[in-house]
């Protein structure tokens, strides 16, 4: 027996090219190589921000612009993504009124499989864009979750791409076969959508960028944060009043070293210390990044006075009571560097509360998270 739409409601016939397989195929390789990117940048920032132990040691603290760069990528391509997604789904939406909607197992599974893409795809966008507010309206932990769907998005695109094989070698060129050739006057053509499509993406790439990429930071409209924007000209994520420090008195503040020869200092020894100044970003997970001038002590040396091994590995603690980034370890490589300070000095003046006042870790190549402000004790592992 054939099954037939009841005679009422008929499925919508679409016969426009703007639906047809070239243009599926024209946009959805930008959207590949969008997803491709936020994907690779996307895996290379969680292992940096989260290494597993065996990797700790080995994390390269150069070049000292990798984390700028992978993590200004990450979220760049994935608002780049955006309109081509949605350009993509507009184009393939007659699709979903197939009729019949299931015709084989074969075919559930290929719809299945679509279903699960497009809802991957979906999620990380949203949550990864809200991230970039700090806007977290939902119940689980971002990270974890953000990372495990990239790799079920993966998983569902490379699926995606085999079973559309055929298709996507049979449209990918300009003179593709079976192209609905149609008059001109018959509506908007595909070269005015393709067009409208890369102006939106520029639009918005140019309109956030310079969040990340400082020469474009005056085109900066649309990125939550401003790399301009802050004390002592660097934007500030957790204030000292949102992290309880505010109200701390520091007069009698000591860094605490716990090594083989353990010590303590005020901050007049501390700055009585060799002082060197690097410039290094600062470049937050959500993804603004900007440079400075750090002026402080070399971690190494003050590793050296606890009498540690080169190349040891480290924790810091913050004033801070609670929050996530309270505590931060950082591997060989990074203690290894002399570029890596217990900064004291900001651009040229002493930090301010808000940028880690009395003293804060700067590391080369390492997510703004883990630069940690207000610390207070160093311990070598
Ligand atoms: N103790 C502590 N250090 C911290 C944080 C924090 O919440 N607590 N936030 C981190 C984050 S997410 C970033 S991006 C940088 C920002 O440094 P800035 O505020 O000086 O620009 O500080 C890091 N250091
Ligand atoms: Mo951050």
């Amino acid at each position: 027996m054939r099954i037939r739409p009841p005679t009422t409601v008929r499925p919508p016939r679409f016969q426009g090219r703007l639906h047809d397989a070239r243009t599926a195929t024209a946009i959805g390789r930008w959207l590949g190589v969008a997803i491709a990117v936020c994907f690779v940048t996307g895996v290379t920032s969680h292992y940096l921000q989260r290494p597993p132990d065996w990797l700790a040691d080995a994390l390269p603290s150069r070049p000292y612009w990798g984390y700028r760069v992978t993590q200004g990528l990450h979220v760049a391509s994935g608002i780049a993504a955006i309109p081509l997604l949605l350009a993509k789904l507009w184009t393939v939406y007659p699709r979903l009124f197939v009729w019949p909607p299931l015709r084989s197992v074969r075919h559930a599974l290929e719809r299945l499989s679509v279903a699960v893409l497009v809802a991957a795809a979906v999620f990380q966008l949203t949550t990864g864009l809200l991230n970039t507010v700090q806007w977290y309206p939902w119940p689980f932990s971002f990270v974890p979750v953000h990372f495990a769907v990239a790799w079920l998005l993966l998983g569902a695109l490379v699926l995606h791409i085999a079973v559309k094989y055929p298709q996507i070698k049979a449209h990918w060129s300009r003179r593709s076969a079976g192209t609905l050739e149609l008059p001109a006057e018959d509506g908007p053509d595909r070269r005015s959508l393709l067009t409208g499509v890369a102006a939106a993406v520029g639009a918005v790439t140019l309109t956030t960028v310079g969040q990340s990429f400082t020469p474009l930071s005056r085109l900066d409209l649309l990125a939550p944060r401003h790399p301009d924007h802050g004390p002592q000209g660097l934007p500030v994520n957790r204030t000292a009043a949102a992290a309880g420090v505010s109200g701390m008195p520091l007069t009698d503040w000591r860094l605490t070293v716990t090594g083989p020869r353990s010590y303590e200092l005020g901050l007049d020894e501390l700055a009585a210390l060799p002082q060197h100044t690097v410039t290094l970003p600062i470049a937050c997970v959500e993804g603004w990044s900007k440079s400075a001038r750090w002026t402080g002590v070399r971690v190494m040396d003050l590793l050296e006075l606890a009498g540690a091994r080169p190349g040891t590995r480290l924790r810091v603690v913050s004033l801070e009571r609670r929050g996530a980034y309270r505590v931060m370890e950082m591997g060989g490589g990074y203690t290894d560097d002399p570029l890596t300070l217990l900064a004291l000095r900001l651009n040229g003046q002493v930090l301010s509360r808000d940028h880690g006042f009395p003293a804060r870790i700067i590391a080369p190549n390492r997510p703004g998270v883990w630069q940690t402000k207000w610390v207070s004790g160093m311990e070598v592992l």
